[in-house]
């Protein structure tokens, strides 16, 4: 980790309440970035299960199926806490940890039934992630989690980087505006104006992205010459469980 302030100020802390976001830059030095990256890379030329490929995702631009040209592409390392001991330190580092603390109270735990993963976003077959808020397929007893997000290489527009709309993850929004998948319907006049808030996430690797599960974001295709990798982690309130029975409660929660 690198020397930066190992807490969030008060303005910070400010800031990603009423935007849902706050970017740290550089808050990994580059040699734990690299190492971190060619562990990645390691896995996602053997194809290491577990994965998720383009065609598991289904979203716009995916191959169609497995089989068809490209539908093997890794959309993501799934499981990078238990994958990799680089992952897992990164994951409880206590510049992280200290931090998700400020935001989330006292007592937090790791949840490895979402994102836990690093995606990699491969420039020949990548897909199009629409506007959606992690939480819509979550369940816990509150809308409360927080996602870490760390650049492993630059994100920029041409490679997909996130986008995202400020200060959404304190909105309702009426069903009409959402389609049945829940994602944000770009051809409603109703969030036009919404939409010409989006915002571009640009990272330079060590650049780390906390942000809120209510926050609306998407993120385009990989159109540079390199596969893009980020490193994803979720965190909740100890006292915010996920529910008995749903895929959040899948899988054994990180005390931390
Ligand atoms: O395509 C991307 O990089 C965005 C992925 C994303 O938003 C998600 O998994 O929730």
């Amino acid at each position: 980790m690198s020397h930066s302030s190992p807490a969030f100020t008060a303005e910070e802390i400010a800031h990603f309440a009423r935007d849902g976001y706050r970017i740290v830059r550089g808050l990994v030095p580059d040699y734990a970035c690299a190492r971190l990256r060619a562990s990645a890379e390691r896995d996602l030329s053997a194809a290491v299960p577990p994965v998720e490929y383009e065609a598991d995702t289904q979203y716009p631009g995916a191959p169609q199926s497995l089989e068809a040209p490209g539908g093997r592409t890794v959309r993501r390392l799934l499981q990078a806490y238990a994958r990799d001991a680089g992952f897992r330190e990164w994951a409880t580092a206590a510049p992280i940890v200290a931090r998700l603390k400020q935001l989330l109270g006292p007592q937090i735990a790791l949840s490895q039934a979402h994102h836990n993963c690093v995606m990699t976003k491969d420039p020949a077959y990548s897909s199009l992630t629409s506007w959606h808020r992690d939480i819509r397929y979550w369940s816990f007893a509150r809308p409360e989690l927080v996602s870490v997000w760390l650049a492993l290489g630059e994100e920029r527009k041409d490679n997909g980087c996130l986008m995202l709309l400020p200060g959404s993850h304190m909105m309702d929004f009426d069903a009409s505006r959402l389609d049945e998948a829940q994602f944000l319907r770009t051809d409603v006049k109703e969030n036009t104006a919404l939409l010409a808030t989006q915002v571009y996430a640009e990272l330079n690797p060590g650049d780390v992205l906390f942000f809120h599960c209510r926050l609306f974001h998407a993120a385009g295709h990989n159109r540079a010459a390199h596969t893009k990798f980020s490193a994803v982690f979720t965190y909740r309130a100890l006292d915010n469980p996920p529910l008995p029975g749903s895929r959040s409660a899948g899988q054994p929660d990180i005390s931390l």
